[in-house]
């Protein structure tokens, strides 16, 4: 059974965590198809990435079954995992010149947490909930936890949750602003890939650059992120996208936009 499932329409590559089972833990194979599914996301006619998990979890983030940490065992370097798989990941999710939303169908626990949490848009079911699990096994939330929580809910949350380690619910995931929304789990499939498909019709380059200025403003002075506007400002005013929005503005029509 293939790990990660792969499906294009309508310029929405729909991305999904393919093995239920194990709630769709990460071990290194799954890694790397994840990987090649990235790579099919750069092609141009991919306007939007669609990630989700199979069965009833998202993602329950390293799969723990694969280490051997029994007494006698080798020491693990759990930094290599991390160097080879989770960082480029969590990069190229983020470094992605196009939307990434994420529809989270059921837990997302560890890394599974934070790799919702990399992505641009994040839907969740009403029966999904979001776990810091690290701490109970000893670990620090890693793939960017450390930067998104408190950066998403203010640090005192963010403490709250790496410390505790406790399930957020769903609701309680956007109430405290961690995700976009929550809808009904009947309802997640269509509401997350209308979305993810309204995203994919809309002005590509545009968003690519609305993500860059995002993601640059949490390190950046105020000085710093008016300068990245202005040539932000200035690749996105001669995309054709733009003299499309203006061009239908004024004709009081819908803009077509070829995503350029
Ligand atoms: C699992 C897992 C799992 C294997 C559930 N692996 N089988 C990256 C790389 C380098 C360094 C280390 O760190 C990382 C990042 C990480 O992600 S570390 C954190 C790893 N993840 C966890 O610690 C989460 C562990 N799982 C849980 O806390 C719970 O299972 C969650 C909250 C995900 C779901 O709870 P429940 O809905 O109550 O389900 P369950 O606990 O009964 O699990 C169902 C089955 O899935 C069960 O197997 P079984 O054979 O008994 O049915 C679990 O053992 C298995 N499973 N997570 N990560």
């Amino acid at each position: 059974m293939a790990s990660i499932l792969v499906s294009l329409e309508t310029g929405v590559l729909t991305v999904t965590l393919n093995r239920p089972d194990k709630l769709n833990a990460f071990n290194p194979e799954m890694h790397a198809r994840l990987r090649e599914a990235l790579d099919q996301a750069e092609a141009p006619e991919v306007r939007a990435v669609l990630l989700t998990g199979a069965g009833r979890a998202f993602c329950a983030g390293q799969d723990l079954s694969e280490r051997d940490v029994s007494p006698g065992a080798a020491p693990i370097d759990l930094a290599v995992s991390l160097g080879s798989n989770y960082n480029p990941l969590v990069r190229r999710l983020r470094e992605l010149p196009k939307p990434v939303v994420c529809a989270v169908n059921g837990t997302a626990a560890g890394a599974g947490a934070n790799i919702a949490l990399a992505c641009d848009l994040v839907i969740a079911a009403r029966s999904a909930s979001f776990v810091q699990a690290f701490s109970k096994i000893g670990l620090i939330p890693d793939s960017g936890g450390t930067f998104f929580l408190p950066r998403l809910v203010g640090s005192a949350r963010a403490m709250g949750l790496a410390l505790l380690g406790e399930k957020l619910s769903a609701e309680d995931a956007a109430a405290w602003g961690l995700i976009w929304k929550v809808v009904d789990d009947a309802a997640l499939a269509v509401q997350a890939k209308e979305i993810a498909t309204q995203l994919a019709t809309g002005p590509t380059t545009g968003y690519g650059l609305i993500k860059k200025a995002l993601s640059m403003s949490a390190g950046n002075s105020l000085d710093a992120q008016l300068d990245l506007e202005r040539d932000l400002q200035r690749k996105a005013g001669l995309s054709e996208d733009y003299r499309e929005g203006v061009a239908a503005f004024k004709a009081k029509r819908k803009p077509v936009f070829k995503g350029k």
